[in-house]
């Protein structure tokens, strides 16, 4: 239990699904969490900005620690839990190295892959391109290609560092979990596909899976020609 941790979290936010697995794998259940409004700038609220100055979610507090930014808190809580739960930085050097890459090419991907769905939301109507709008999906298939070879090269069943779940899953999957939510294709990325339905069955992600995409996700093929 972890009663003395507290997440301000809002629905359908990478960074904010990112710790929720997190603290999940390291069976910190019972947090208080508090599911807070994009619509109505929540994040702008002064409970949030009392901990957090830059007025974003995540927001994080364990007893008087504040720890804001989503890779921050999951290595806070690596390296405050590490003998709790899943053990989430492999003791192997090469899976070691592996997995610090990919985490941080994972904010790289995440961008390209916002560039396309959130477009609309982030480019005012009259700044509207559609030439910006084909060079961001072709970036984002450049980048998604990139991320099939990744895992075809660990081989079949692997996690994005090698044979374990790792920091890098949890930092990543959320990418992955929004690219599927928008409808890519299993079928023309069969790695990436194979990834997503294998984590998503994980408990840690069944239970931090974003009410913004049950509520939504029918209608949501953005991603579907990608
Ligand atoms: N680098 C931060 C990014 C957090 C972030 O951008 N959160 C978004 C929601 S996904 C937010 O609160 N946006 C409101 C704003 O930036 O004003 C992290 O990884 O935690």
């Amino acid at each position: 239990m972890a009663k003395d941790m507290t997440l301000l979290w809002g629905t359908g936010s990478v960074p904010c699904w990112r710790v929720m697995i997190m603290l999940e794998e390291k069976r910190l259940q019972g947090y208080d969490k508090k599911l807070l409004s994009f619509e109505k700038m929540e994040y702008k609220s002064q409970e949030v900005l009392d901990i957090n100055p830059r007025g974003q979610l995540p927001s994080f507090k364990h007893g008087n620690i504040i720890v804001n930014e989503s890779y921050g808190i999951c290595f806070y809580l690596e390296s405050q839990f590490k003998n709790q739960g899943t053990k989430l930085i492999p003791d192997d050097t090469d899976q070691q190295a592996l997995m610090y890459q990919r985490m941080f090419e994972g904010p790289t991907f995440y961008d390209k892959v916002g560039a396309v769905v959130y477009y609309e939301y982030y480019v005012p109507e009259g700044e509207r391109h559609d030439s910006a709008v084909k060079r961001n999906r072709e970036a984002l298939v450049t980048e998604l290609n990139l991320w099939e070879g990744y895992l075809q090269k660990l081989g079949a069943g692997s996690y994005l560092a090698g044979p374990s779940f790792t920091l890098a899953d949890v930092v990543v999957f959320p990418v992955v979990g929004i690219l599927f939510g928008f409808g890519l294709s299993a079928e023309r990325y069969p790695k990436l596909g194979e990834y997503h339905a294998r984590v998503k069955e994980r408990p840690s992600v069944k239970a931090s899976w974003p009410p913004y995409f049950v509520e939504g996700q029918e209608d949501w093929d953005t991603l579907k020609d990608i």
